[in-house]
């Protein structure tokens, strides 16, 4: 009995040791990481308008250029790119892309505008009046999503990296691994500079990330979550027909455009039927 006694208070004593040593060490790399990275902030934002838009536009990127958006869509075979009155949706100029062309982001860096496609390996450079093809650059990786900040363009290539490089040639300048406070943060998709942050989708994931060039920190968070069936009246039966969700169409929350003057951002997903302007706090 005595024995049997002993044994049990050794276990216990023993199994209070580990116990203890694990929580010590979850604390620690808890405090670790919590330290380099804090959680993110969660960002308000308010809905103020919806604008009708074309529910063919598998949208890849989004930028509001001399009061329009520029837009470019993907798919093959279906990839275009495209100058869209804001209130209306209409396209103004359209150009499609070679049915061997999957495109993706885009943005206007000293009036070129520059156009990824997916795993093509060729950014597309067009003016920004007529949207004539004036060139074509090698890009190594898949292209994602692009935006610039005053002196370099900014690539996304749908793992934890943001690209940023030179334009005109698109020179590797620096390579910056983006991180909240539980790791790598991958799938980054259309992206948006705004005052000196870089605004990411995540692909699949109903969040706005905005975060710091700087640290490639995940600073905040918008919480877009049933973003589309919350603030649309429109019919979007179209997206779930045979059966399917409207993820499986791939109708998923993609492009981030922002307008400096009237400082709100448009926010829109893949074959979407409107463009949402937001004001974010
Ligand atoms: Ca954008």
């Amino acid at each position: 009995m005595k024995r049997t006694l002993l044994a049990l208070t050794m276990g216990m004593a023993v199994l209070l040791y580990a116990c203890n040593e694990n929580s010590q060490k979850s604390q620690d790399s808890n405090s670790q990481e919590g330290s380099l990275v804090p959680e993110p902030a969660q960002i308000n934002y308010t809905v103020l308008n919806a604008y009708p838009h074309d529910t063919a536009a598998f949208i890849q990127g989004l930028e509001v250029f001399n009061g329009s958006f520029l837009e470019s869509t993907g798919l093959f075979k279906r990839s275009t790119l495209r100058k869209v009155d804001i209130q209306s949706g209409k396209a103004l100029k359209l150009v499609k892309n070679d049915d061997a062309i999957f495109a993706e982001g885009l943005t206007v860096f000293n009036d070129t505008i520059y156009q990824l496609s997916w795993e093509n390996h060729k950014v597309f450079l067009y003016d920004t009046k007529e949207l004539k093809k004036i060139g074509e650059l090698p890009w190594s990786n898949e292209g994602w999503g692009i935006t610039h900040d005053d002196k370099q363009l900014i690539i996304s290539d749908g793992s934890d990296k943001l690209y940023f490089v030179q334009p005109g040639s698109l020179k590797l300048n620096k390579v910056l691994s983006v991180s909240d406070n539980l790791g790598a943060v991958n799938n980054l998709n259309e992206l948006e500079m705004v005052d000196g942050y870089v605004y990411a989708n995540r692909w699949q994931y109903d969040y706005i990330l905005k975060i710091d060039p700087a640290t490639g920190f995940i600073v905040g968070r918008l919480n877009m979550q049933d973003f589309l069936k919350r603030n649309t009246k429109k019919d979007l039966g179209y997206l779930t027909q045979k059966g399917s969700t409207a993820e499986e169409s791939g109708a998923v929350l993609n492009g981030i455009a922002y307008d400096k003057g009237k400082k709100v951002f448009y926010i829109t997903g893949k074959l979407w039927p409107e463009v949402f302007e937001v004001r974010v706090d």
